[in-house]
């Protein structure tokens, strides 16, 4: 056997496959934090700032950002995946789960559709929504969350790939209907399951 055949073989194969498993196909690991947005980054005040529940056009609920504020919290650990193929692991959030949000409301509702100051939308099936698989977060490793990355708050969704956690999200609107969001009507997948990669409609 030759020396470059054994060291090769040795040398990569356990961290690689532990980290394998951790990295949804065509995936790679980042380790900075990259900012993707499709346009400017709003800069709505705290005062001003709401976050709205709406059952189709129907308002159900609205919090400004103290009443916000006080609703219960949670703390998340979660590796994030972004359809440009960076994966990042183990980022930590606070925030306010959807179960918690639509558990103060009654509605009726296969999908929901997040929608954000600058017009960003994002269609999401329910069932991906409830079940503790989606926050409202506003820190980011202990601080509040920065602009560039969806400050003060954002949607957090981490089984889908990262365009479905909606940045500056302004509230909720719940439907019986499907409605493709922004990147949804543009090519991206409806779904976009980064394990059965579900990255551009026809995946
Ligand atoms: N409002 C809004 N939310 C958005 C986007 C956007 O352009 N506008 N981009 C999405 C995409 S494609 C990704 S990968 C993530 C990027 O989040 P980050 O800039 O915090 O990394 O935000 C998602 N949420
Ligand atoms: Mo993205």
């Amino acid at each position: 056997m030759s020396e470059g055949f054994f060291s090769r073989g040795f040398r990569g194969r356990r961290p690689q496959s532990n980290q394998d498993a951790r990295i949804p196909p065509g995936q790679y690991l980042e380790r900075g934090f990259p900012v993707l947005s499709a346009g400017p980054t709003p800069g709505t005040s705290l005062a001003t700032w709401d976050f709205s529940l709406f059952q189709e056009n129907e308002p159900l609920k609205r919090w400004t950002w103290d009443e916000f504020r006080t609703l219960p919290r949670e703390s998340v650990t979660k590796d994030i995946h972004c359809v440009t193929k960076w994966s990042k692991f183990d980022t930590n959030w606070e925030g306010v789960s959807l179960d918690t949000l639509l558990g103060q409301v009654n509605y009726q509702a296969n999908y929901v559709i997040a929608f954000s100051d600058g017009g960003y939308t994002t269609n999401l099936p329910l069932e991906d929504v409830l079940g503790g698989k989606a926050w409202v977060v506003y820190t980011y490793d202990g601080q509040p969350l920065a602009p560039e990355h969806g400050g003060p708050a954002r949607l957090l969704v981490p089984h889908l790939y990262f365009w479905k956690s909606a940045k500056w999200v302004r509230g909720l609107r719940l439907s019986d209907t499907d409605e493709p969001g922004f990147w949804e009507s543009l090519g991206y997948h409806n779904h976009g399951d980064p394990w059965k990669e579900e990255r551009y409609q026809g995946d």
